[in-house]
Formats: structure tokens, C-alpha cells, sequence
């Protein structure tokens, strides 16, 4: 259902993360024109959409990825990716137990954050399809992120867990990407770095650990 090369270039966007010339529909697809492989719709913080403009905004996104053949993942929200039909949801320790989230939505993809080696082992048992791991960098676009952790934790986490799909995320750059992929990441997640680049083909390129 989920190929851990799904995971590799990972872009996580919500309409107040696009703060320049485009739209966030723009820049949604020509993230997908350069190449994304999989999306996450988290739209939070002040400004964010809610009710019908969210539900309408969220259709959009997701008609695009279609039209990209991009899994459309919703973050939190298990109501909207229920009514969507969404391909997946993405959760954090904080939000719905996973339990709930599978019988909710049993043919979904199913990401969880994880921190620490008890969350991580719950979220495999639980039936998690891929697990996130962050933040390795310091990142401004998460209000409440934790500290920066480095790759250690995704380290411990590739060599106990075989190969269970592993996305990271928070700060990561064209410039550190292969660093995280190298401590076993399949793949990397993104917000800044997308919404903000001006060349969006040669950043994908840059994130999947290839030469720009
Ligand atoms: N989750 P950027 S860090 C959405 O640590 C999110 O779980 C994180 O944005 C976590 O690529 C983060 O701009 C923000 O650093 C990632």
C-alpha cells in the first residue's frame, strides 16, 4: 500500500506557509511538476483555513495529485480525510489514537510522529504504515517543535527497525538531505524548502540526494 520510496521527497504544505508570488495551488503543482512523491495538506497556525474553504482548498489539492498519481495525505484531520476520501492521514502523538485512526480509516496510509523508542514501537505494532522523525534541524515552521535532535534517534531507529518506512523531517535542506538519507531516512519531508524555492525541479533533485 506504502513503498518506502513513496516516502523520498515528501513536501508538507498549508496556504499559510505560501507566502510569496504563487498561490499555495501554484506552488502545489509545480512542486508535482519537479517531482514530489508524496503530500501532506497541514493547514495550522493563525490564518489557516477552516470549514468549507478548507474542505474546498483540500479538494484541490488533492485533484492535483491525482492528476500527478501523488498520494494525498491529510495531517490531523481524520474527519476531512474521511469525507475526501483522502489517501492517508498523518498523525501526532497528541492527536486521535492510532486504533481509532485504523478503524476509522482501514484502507488509508497511516503516519505517525514519533520521538522516542516506546512511540516508535507502538506506532509499528499499532499498524502505522510510515513513521515521521523530527525535527533533525531546527525548523521555524512548526510552532511547537521540539528541540532539534540530529540524526542520532533516526539512527537507533533504521538499525532496530529493518526496513519500516522512515520519513524525517524539520529543517532539512538540499544542502543536509543526503546527511539524513544517509542515517537511514527513506525519504525526506519539507516545508520551507519547497514553498520558498525558486527553482523547484533542481530542489526535488537536491532532496532526493542527487547531485543539483
Ligand atoms: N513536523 P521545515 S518539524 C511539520 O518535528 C513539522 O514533527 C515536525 O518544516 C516534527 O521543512 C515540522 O520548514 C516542520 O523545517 C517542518
Amino acid at each position: 500500500m506504502l513503498k518506502a520510496e513513496q516516502l523520498a521527497v515528501y513536501f508538507v504544505m498549508g496556504s499559510i506557509n505560501c507566502k510569496g508570488m504563487q498561490t499555495p495551488l501554484q506552488v502545489l503543482e509545480d512542486a508535482l511538476q519537479a517531482g514530489i512523491t508524496i503530500f501532506q495538506l497541514r493547514e495550522k497556525g493563525k490564518g489557516a483555513l477552516q470549514g468549507a474553504e478548507l474542505e474546498q482548498f483540500a479538494r484541490q489539492c488533492q485533484s492535483l495529485c491525482r492528476q500527478y498519481s501523488v498520494p494525498f495525505i491529510v495531517n490531523d484531520d481524520i474527519d476531512l480525510a474521511l469525507k475526501l476520501g483522502a489517501d492517508g492521514v498523518h498523525v501526532g502523538q497528541e492527536d486521535e489514537a492510532l486504533l481509532e485512526v485504523k478503524q476509522k480509516l482501514p484502507h488509508a496510509i497511516i503516519g505517525v510522529s514519533v520521538h522516542t523508542e516506546q512511540e516508535m514501537q507502538q506506532a509499528v505494532a499499532g499498524g502505522a504504515n510510515y513513521v515521521g522523525i523530527g525535527p533533525i534541524y531546527a525548523t521555524s515552521s512548526k510552532e511547537d517543535a521540539r528541540p532539534a535532535a540530529g540524526v542520532g534517534f533516526l539512527q537507533s531507529m533504521r538499525q532496530q527497525y529493518g526496513n519500516f518506512p522512515i520519513v524525517a523531517i524539520g529543517g532539512i535542506t538540499g544542502e543536509n538531505a543526503a546527511i539524513v538519507k544517509q542515517a537511514g531516512a527513506d525519504g525526506v519531508a519539507v516545508i520551507s524548502e519547497l514553498c520558498q524555492s525558486n527553482d523547484r525541479k533542481r530542489t526535488v533533485r537536491l532532496l532526493c540526494g542527487a547531485e543539483g
